[in-house]
């Protein structure tokens, strides 16, 4: 039997942007669950819902200091059991973001382990001598700096592969296991739909052979984390893994292996970075590389034995018509080309909030505005180093993390309708025209493409199981693919370019599927409008 979240679309939630209910500026899990009508409506079958554990947000959640605890700006354990119950009445699945390769300083595991060197929990986290009294060695943070962070205390330096305040959690230590499983049962018995399991390529990690990602345990432990804990629930488990090739995507989630449902790759993610440099360092995308990633991931996956993702946007990525669409003259036709192509993939799709109206990024002026610890580690090194503001401010615009955080658009009234009180982060001043209220009141809507692709997707078996197979030798800026299913065929053309560009197919169309311009009947000799997509129904 094929497994629910084959054939699923998630929608991601950031809860900090979403929706505030009491008016101090922060989206809440009451905020939350006051907009799952709307998500109902959307047709979305699962939320996965990024951090909302007790934390001192130094990372926005993702520096945990209590997994069994809600963080008080979000509300209580209680409004987060009423969130699982009101979600699944509408048929809705919750999966949560599972944060363990890390915890936060301020977690009572770490507190202990650096009173002293013989404490209890000191093996939880990862500690090593000063060398020639400076760091172990060179591993960096990816929030700039070292990976190494010294503790007076004791004079050992400990590990974190993100900001100094989330130490690396000691996953060779069978006792620290054992304490995560049991954290993720207690969240399996609050009737959750799965995890989302954050920078789990890198719990195998090695430091002493400088291997970060991919380490040699890596694969037995989400073994034997699939069986002491989802393996034998109907849950879906999703890893975040920026280092995964085909191949190892396999090794994740081939059903026979007993890992996980899936993984989120990232490869598209260095195309407009230049080679061997970090993502800031910025270069034009190549609409060729672009089409050859996307297909490279439906073709080079065995969907027999494993499964895929599929994704434009999350909380750590900008917003893709931003990026690599047009946010302007074009911003909904581009917003639907990529809706359509992704959603008519082989894998299951996520949608970040906001993607489905069309969330557009916000360039700030100065570093003052920036909120993410990210862009501001990266900007406090390069200026340092000589690089000049305007450079680097452009680079955040660009690339930052903030573009996709900014608070949802609701309506037309202040703050979008995010908050009454003063939003943590700016709301784009676009919301007067990009809101979900005009998006409900607007047919023709980049809404109403993702719930028709949703609905597309339930109800037909074509779009979840049918092979995908390249158009080949169409021009650079058209993707053209087939879904086909016995003897049912669907034809996907997009023009991934703002310029009209040429296709011709003899191909005969028998029935129109989804577009963002006009039907087709005839495919000889068309000439594709800026970012136009469409899918027929073939012979
Ligand atoms: O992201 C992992 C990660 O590698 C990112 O920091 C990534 O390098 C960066 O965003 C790309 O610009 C996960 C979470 O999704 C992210 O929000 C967290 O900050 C990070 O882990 C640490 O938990
Ligand atoms: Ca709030």
């Amino acid at each position: 039997m094929t497994p629910w979240w084959k054939k699923a679309v998630v929608y991601q939630v950031y809860p900090k942007s979403f929706q505030d209910s009491n008016g101090d500026g922060i989206g809440d899990l009451k905020g939350i669950t006051s907009r799952l009508d709307y998500l109902k409506k959307l047709g979305i079958d699962a939320i996965w819902l990024s951090p909302v554990y007790q934390s001192p947000q130094v990372d926005n959640g993702y520096d945990i200091s209590d997994y069994e605890a809600i963080d008080p700006q979000y509300g209580t354990m209680a409004d987060m059991d009423e969130l699982i119950s009101e979600a699944k009445k509408r048929g809705i699945r919750i999966v949560m973001d599972l944060v363990v390769n890390h915890t936060s300083d301020q977690h009572k595991w770490f507190i202990e382990a650096r009173k002293s060197k013989d404490n209890p929990y000191r093996d939880y986290y990862i500690w090593r001598d000063p060398v020639d009294g400076h760091e172990p060695n060179e591993l960096k943070s990816a929030f700039s700096g070292s990976a190494w962070k010294l503790d007076e205390k004791t004079g050992q330096y400990y590990l974190h592969f993100f900001a100094d305040q989330q130490p690396d959690l000691n996953w060779k230590n069978p006792i620290l296991r054992q304490k995560i499983y049991d954290m993720m049962n207690f969240w399996i018995d609050k009737g959750i739909g799965g995890f989302r399991m954050d920078v789990i390529e890198l719990i195998g990690k090695d430091p002493d052979k400088l291997i970060r990602e991919n380490g040699p345990m890596l694969h037995p432990y989400l073994q034997e984390m699939n069986k002491k804990t989802f393996g034998s629930k109907n849950l879906m488990t999703v890893g975040e893994t920026w280092n995964s090739t085909p191949k190892i995507a396999e090794e994740y989630s081939d059903p026979g292996r007993h890992e996980l449902s899936m993984v989120f790759q990232f490869e598209n993610q260095s195309l407009d970075q230049q080679a061997g440099k970090e993502k800031w360092d910025l270069r034009p995308l190549n609409l060729g590389e672009l089409k050859k990633v996307l297909v490279k991931w439906q073709t080079d996956i065995d969907f027999n034995h494993a499964w895929n993702s599929l994704f434009w946007e999350n909380h750590d990525i900008p917003r893709v018509i931003s990026r690599w669409g047009n946010d302007q003259e074009y911003r909904v036709q581009s917003a639907k080309m990529f809706a359509i192509i992704l959603h008519l993939m082989h894998g299951t799709p996520y949608i970040y909030n906001g993607e489905e109206i069309g969330m557009t990024n916000y360039p700030v002026k100065s570093i003052d505005e920036v909120s993410d610890i990210e862009s501001i580690n990266m900007y406090n090194e390069r200026l340092k180093a000589g690089y000049d503001t305007q450079s680097l401010i452009h680079a955040i615009n660009v690339k930052g993390r903030d573009n996709a955080r900014t608070p949802i658009q609701w309506n037309n009234a202040k703050n979008a309708g995010f908050t009454t009180g003063t939003p943590w982060l700016h709301v784009n001043p676009n919301y007067h025209q990009i809101n979900v209220e005009a998006a409900l009141k607007d047919p023709n809507s980049i809404f109403y493409t993702y719930q028709k692709l949703i609905k597309l997707r339930h109800n037909n078996p074509i779009v979840v199981e049918g092979d995908f197979e390249l158009v080949k030798g169409t021009v650079e800026a058209v993707l053209a693919y087939y879904r086909k299913l016995k003897d049912t065929k669907w034809l996907i053309v997009a023009n991934l370019s703002g310029q009209k560009q040429h296709f011709s197919s003899t191909d005969k169309v028998t029935d129109q599927i989804i577009n963002n311009y006009t039907d087709h009947s005839n495919l000889t000799n068309l000439t594709l409008k800026p970012y136009e997509a469409f899918s027929v129904k073939v012979k």
